[in-house]
């Protein structure tokens, strides 16, 4: 099972001026091949699969373990496309109106015309992800060496996307996952080792840029984000130590597990977007019933939830 926290991986930037071409270009790290989809459920298909569980727990704990961090990935992709394709002046005009002309011929059609300016389980291209970049053998050595593979590739395509769009709700995105995944593939490496006894640290930096080139990777480097394998669950994954040990391949540090999943911050409430409808033409006439409905089920008369 799942046990959802409503707050998102990282601290992103609020909305400032729509990047619809850059909106596109993130696509890539949620729906491409290498992109959080791909990542999340990867491991969670090889964690359903893994045979074995008590003889083989460590890597189990691992492999699951990592499948939940992948989720809170993809949530923090999609927040930052739907913060780079919010238009804060798309209130003024709406339907039938020319709200949208401002976007045609820019980025993807379909993150305006099927969707509600937010993200789609799509690649740069606009095709949809696919359950093709799935690799579950059941061989823990093939999908071990799959998974490293897999997030060689994602820090390749975080790095060219870093390079190709400048929104800093971008920048703030590459620069975390660039560190987060380097723990995977550190992950993973260490895994291999432990099991083969095959040294892939000689492989690191992969690409061969170091992290801390990089300025938005700093504030998470500082904090020691790159040393730390977090646990994803009140009880279970108990035996991540025994495999995520020993020294960082790039800085000699030693590796940590944290015995808790990380704090998170609130999600921005981004505005409504009228022109296309979401969540309505008149978003104002929802939020009546809504606080309605709360004051009919006895619910304090401010949401109750958390935003930034
Ligand atoms: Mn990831």
């Amino acid at each position: 099972m799942i046990l959802r926290i409503d707050r998102i991986a990282t601290e992103l930037p609020p909305p400032s001026d729509p990047d619809p071409a850059g909106a596109a270009a993130v696509q890539e790290l949620l729906g491409g091949r290498f992109g959080e989809m791909s990542t999340f459920l990867n491991y969670t298909f090889q964690s359903f699969n893994f045979r074995n569980r008590q003889g083989a727990r460590p890597f189990y704990d691992l492999v699951a373990n990592i499948a939940a961090e992948e989720f809170g990935h993809v949530e923090l992709v999609a927040a930052t496309i739907a913060t780079m394709l919010t238009d804060p002046s798309s209130e003024k005009t709406k339907a039938p109106q020319d709200g949208l002309a401002d976007v045609k011929g820019i980025g993807n059609p379909q993150h305006v015309i099927a969707g509600g300016r937010g993200a789609l389980p799509q690649d740069s291209n606009g095709r949809p992800w696919n359950g093709d970049y799935v690799f579950s053998s059941g061989d823990l050595v093939e999908d071990l060496t799959h998974n490293f593979f897999l997030e060689t590739g994602a820090r390749n395509n975080k790095l060219k996307v870093y390079e190709m769009v400048e929104h800093p709700a971008a920048r703030a995105l590459t620069g975390y996952l660039l560190v987060r995944g380097g723990v995977h593939q550190v992950a993973y490496a260490r895994a291999l080792e432990c099991l083969t006894g095959a040294d892939l640290m000689k492989l690191f930096p992969a690409p061969r840029i170091p992290t801390e080139k990089i300025p938005e990777c700093r504030p998470h480097l500082e904090r020691g984000d790159h040393l730390r394998l977090y646990r994803f669950s009140p009880e279970d994954y108990q035996e991540l130590p025994a495999v995520f040990t020993g020294p960082h391949p790039e800085t000699g540090e030693e590796l940590e597990v944290i015995d808790e999943a990380p704090e998170g911050v609130p999600a921005n409430d981004l505005p409504a977007q009228p022109a296309v409808f979401a969540p309505d033409y008149a978003p104002e006439e929802i939020s009546e019933i809504a606080e309605k409905l709360r004051k009919a089920a006895d619910l304090p008369k401010q949401p109750t939830g958390v935003v930034a």
